[in-house]
């Protein structure tokens, strides 16, 4: 159904740059301040035009922008739709927690595409990290982590096949299958990298080539210090916020005077 917002009052377009340009900031502008939601329809191309005084070229070059850069949708018979906008959501830096546990706390669904899952030969850097002996296995597995329709980010883990020799018995959350083994780890170094996402992962998230990501790799500890997952993850820039809390340190000796 077409959102009222579409059939109320006088349109004022922003000012400033070709009309095109104008037009695809009035709908950008109405999805930040709440005026359209995702979900709801766009008129037709003729009947905005029509509604916004401008030409039908002129509408379908902005609501092309605007499908490209992920805001809008257009299914095959049915039309232009906003598209879903996820939540963005907030992780803190200082807790272990696994994707299942990050999203439930929020009591949001979670569920995972499976890319890869599988026992390989380990590659030399996964055969260092892991402290892999010659002749061990590496299980790699690798989803597309969503949130309902949404997809969130892409996960490839790998772990020894010594600790993970059936990769397909994991469920849902591999946190909870470490832990029934008692290989859940207690620690692990993070380290998060900006990057700009290429077509095959860009394609999986859902959002245009090039989109902002993060790029996560985790290198997860037992208590007896040995390492147990090493986890390259592709978050999207749009859905995530990391959170560190920061305390004082020391305050530094400044080699002056005591008063
Ligand atoms: C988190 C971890 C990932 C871990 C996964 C387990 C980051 C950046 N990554 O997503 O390393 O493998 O949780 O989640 O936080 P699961 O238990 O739900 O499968």
């Amino acid at each position: 159904m077409s959102n009222s917002f579409f059939a109320d009052g006088p349109v004022r377009l922003p000012s400033g740059g070709p009309l095109y340009l104008q037009l695809k900031r009035w709908i950008q502008d109405a999805i930040h301040n709440g005026a359209i939601s995702p979900g709801d329809a766009l008129p037709s191309e003729r009947d905005l035009a029509a509604r916004v005084d401008v030409s039908r070229v002129t509408v379908r070059k902005a609501v092309l922008q605007l499908v490209k850069d992920g805001v809008l949708l257009q299914r095959h018979g049915s039309g232009t739709f906003v598209a879903p906008q996820p939540q963005r959501v907030e992780q803190s830096l200082s807790q272990l927690t696994s994707f299942t546990e990050d999203m439930a706390r929020r009591g949001m669904a979670v569920h995972a595409n499976w890319l890869e899952r599988g026992l390989y030969l380990p590659s030399p850097e996964e055969t260092v990290i892991l402290g892999l002996s010659s002749g061990d296995q590496v299980a790699r597995i690798a989803r597309l982590r969503l949130s309902g329709d949404i997809p969130l980010a892409i996960e490839r883990a790998s772990l020894s096949a010594s600790v993970l020799p059936d990769p397909a018995a994991i469920a849902d959350s591999l946190y909870k299958h470490l832990d029934k083994t008692g290989n859940r780890p207690i620690r692990a170094i993070q380290r998060i990298r900006a990057a700009n996402l290429d077509a095959e992962d860009a394609q999986l998230l859902e959002v245009p080539v090039g989109s902002a990501g993060l790029n996560i790799e985790r290198t997860s500890y037992l208590a007896s210090g040995r390492v147990i997952e090493f986890t390259r993850s592709i978050y999207r820039g749009d859905t995530y916020d990391f959170v560190a809390e920061l305390r004082l340190g020391d305050a530094p000796k400044t080699g002056g005077k005591t008063p």
